[in-house]
């Protein structure tokens, strides 16, 4: 509960970071833009994962305050990669199911995009499908403001949740994330195997992009790649760096 107080000082502090995660072009292994990792810089404990501290500032509401910082930074940073040539990059942010829900969330990603001169074709939002699911009708309003604004949906941790096939067709999302935990076993377990075809089956048929997140070995990407992913995330290809750290040399020799 110190944590909590300390929390609610972090931001003023200047103690939270991003850290940004790569994500590739499965064919060509280009880069095409990265994940906004939120961390928290302890003075105390050191680097702290959000694991630990956004369960606490959802319930508190804390995390909405957390979710515009993120949010900013993030275009921010979109920006400043846009004005040194990655001007095809997007950078994805996670949203919080407080944040999801909350009214204001349309109005405040128009507004940030403005601010920092962003296209909402720049910016994925990245959803859970179990967030999704929640108040699934609610969920569908929200999404199409979001849409209707151009910016991309991304379903998250995708294969944890139960979306139904019908609803899942009537999201206005661009693309499925299919959760890391199929990913991980992919080569010793023959179910996942078939869990991550049949969701690339999917996502295919609807029209969406398939991001695998959580790639550690390069038989997996090898596999994905194969089956027809669009886009791989995981340590194999890149790990959570803070910006200047981040891989995004070569455009900016051009
Ligand atoms: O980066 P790491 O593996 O520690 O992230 C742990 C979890 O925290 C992941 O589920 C990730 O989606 C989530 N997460 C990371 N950054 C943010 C953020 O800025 N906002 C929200 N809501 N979740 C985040
Ligand atoms: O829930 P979400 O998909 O947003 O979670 C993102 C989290 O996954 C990040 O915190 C990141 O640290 C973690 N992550 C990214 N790539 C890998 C990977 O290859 N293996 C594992 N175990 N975790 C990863
Ligand atoms: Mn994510
Ligand atoms: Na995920």
């Amino acid at each position: 509960l110190q944590l909590m107080h300390d929390l609610r000082l972090a931001l003023g502090r200047k103690e939270l970071e991003l850290h940004y995660q790569p994500k590739f072009d499965a064919v060509s292994g280009r880069v095409i833009g990265a994940e906004a990792l939120l961390r928290w810089r302890h003075p105390k404990h050191g680097l702290i994962s959000p694991d630990a501290f956004l369960g606490h500032a959802e319930r508190s509401g804390l995390v909405l305050q957390i979710g515009d910082w993120v949010l900013d930074e993030a275009c921010r940073q979109m920006r400043a990669w846009h004005d040194r040539g990655h001007v095809d990059w997007s950078i994805a942010v996670n949203l919080s199911a407080v944040q999801f829900a909350h009214a204001s969330l349309p109005a405040t990603v128009e507004a940030t995009l403005l601010r920092h001169a962003l296209a909402p074709s720049r910016l994925t939002l990245e959803i859970t499908e179990t967030t999704a699911m929640r108040d699934a009708e609610a969920s569908l309003v929200i999404l199409r403001q979001l849409a209707a604004a151009g910016v991309n949906i991304s379903i998250d941790d995708f294969g944890t949740g139960y979306s139904s096939l019908l609803y899942l067709k009537r999201l206005p999302a661009n693309e499925l994330k299919i959760d890391r935990g199929f990913v991980n076993e992919l080569a010793h377990d023959s179910d996942d195997a078939a869990i991550v075809s049949a969701i690339v089956a999917l996502g295919q048929t609807l029209n969406l992009n398939i991001v695998a997140e959580g790639v550690e070995t390069a038989a997996q990407q090898d596999f994905l790649t194969r089956l027809g992913c669009d886009s791989l995330q995981g340590f194999l290809l890149g790990r959570p760096v803070p910006a200047d750290d981040f891989p995004c040399a070569a455009a900016e020799e051009v």
